[in-house]
């Protein structure tokens, strides 16, 4: 195998693009895709401040890696989740990269916010774990960057997060998240935040070889939540059409976005509030967010 771009010994093969590249030209053509992802949905411009939001795990710290090296102005936010050793672990390895790169990173407890960590959360409200996180994890992020000032967050989500999110979406026919599923979320009132994805384009094993190559460390473990959770199997799912037709998942995603998802958008008429508790945004007069940490102070303290 060679590199299409220098012909030496290529390292990867990525079948989906029909081509190989070399460790140096694999480096290139991941930034590069980021670079067109940050164009083609205008996410973000260097005189602006990005909030790039850490987990610990290869996704999030390659994107961060690409974004400093690249010259942006950014810093980190970690959300504590206070899931166990996986939490201190990833935490740790937020902090370190942090650190090695003279950036700023922000931490936000889950369990202050909401009242308990995660684990409890899920204990004291019978519901999904994910979904409480995911709850939690989203106004957290549009909460701290509006405190501190950043008018973008950057999330990790790959192209198998995307093309799963979407497969799940569209096996449950939830119309009202298919226009939300977008690499790049406008502001649609003062007190939101725009969120984009930049690495869309690129799949999780480029997201991999990317961070091995530039010697990131990032926690290797997953969530220990993440087992059962849908995504998996959707993920799985997907692998096996990928592998009998390199590209699947990258065909189900942009023709998502590319055909269908401006027909779902149109629809999508929601009138936005201020929670009359914390003054987030909200369709109700108490947001979901709210709700949740008052049901779990009355669930651990009754
Ligand atoms: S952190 Fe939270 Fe994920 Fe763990 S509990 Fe589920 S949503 S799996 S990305
Ligand atoms: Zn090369
Ligand atoms: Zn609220």
């Amino acid at each position: 195998m060679k590199c299409r771009k220098c012909g030496g010994a290529a390292a990867l093969e990525l079948r989906r693009h029909n081509a190989a590249f070399c460790p140096p030209h694999f480096l290139e053509f991941f930034r590069k895709q980021v670079a067109e992802a940050v164009h083609r949905h205008q996410m973000f411009t260097r005189e602006e401040k990005i909030m790039v939001a850490v987990s610990g795990g290869k996704d999030s710290l390659a994107l961060w890696d690409v974004l400093i090296e690249d010259g942006y102005q950014t810093a980190g936010l970690y959300l504590d989740l206070g899931i166990f050793d996986y939490s201190k672990e990833s935490k740790a390895k937020c902090e370190a990269f942090a650190a090695s790169r003279g950036q700023t990173l922000h931490i936000e407890r889950v369990a202050e916010a909401v009242g308990a960590p995660i684990p409890v959360v899920q204990q004291a409200t019978r519901r999904p774990t994910c979904s409480a996180c995911g709850l939690s994890k989203r106004y957290l992020m549009n909460r701290a960057a509006l405190q501190h000032g950043y008018p973008v967050v950057a999330t990790g989500h790959n192209l198998d997060d995307e093309a799963a999110t979407l497969f799940g979406s569209v096996m449950h026919w939830q119309t009202d998240a298919l226009p939300r599923q977008s690499p790049a979320l406008a502001s649609t009132h003062p007190k939101l935040v725009r969120r984009v994805k930049p690495l869309y384009r690129l799949s999780e094993l480029e997201t991999a070889a990317f961070a091995f190559l530039r010697g990131i460390a990032y926690i290797v473990e997953e969530c220990p939540f993440a087992m059962g959770a849908n995504s998996i199997a959707h993920k799985q799912v997907l692998d096996r059409l990928e592998e009998a037709s390199p590209g699947s998942k990258h065909n189900f995603l942009f023709g998502f976005l590319e055909k269908a998802r401006p027909a779902f958008e149109k629809i999508e008429h929601v009138e936005l509030l201020e929670c009359t508790s914390c003054g987030q945004v909200t369709t109700g007069a108490i947001c979901a967010f709210c709700k949740l940490a008052d049901l779990v102070k009355r669930r651990t303290t009754g």
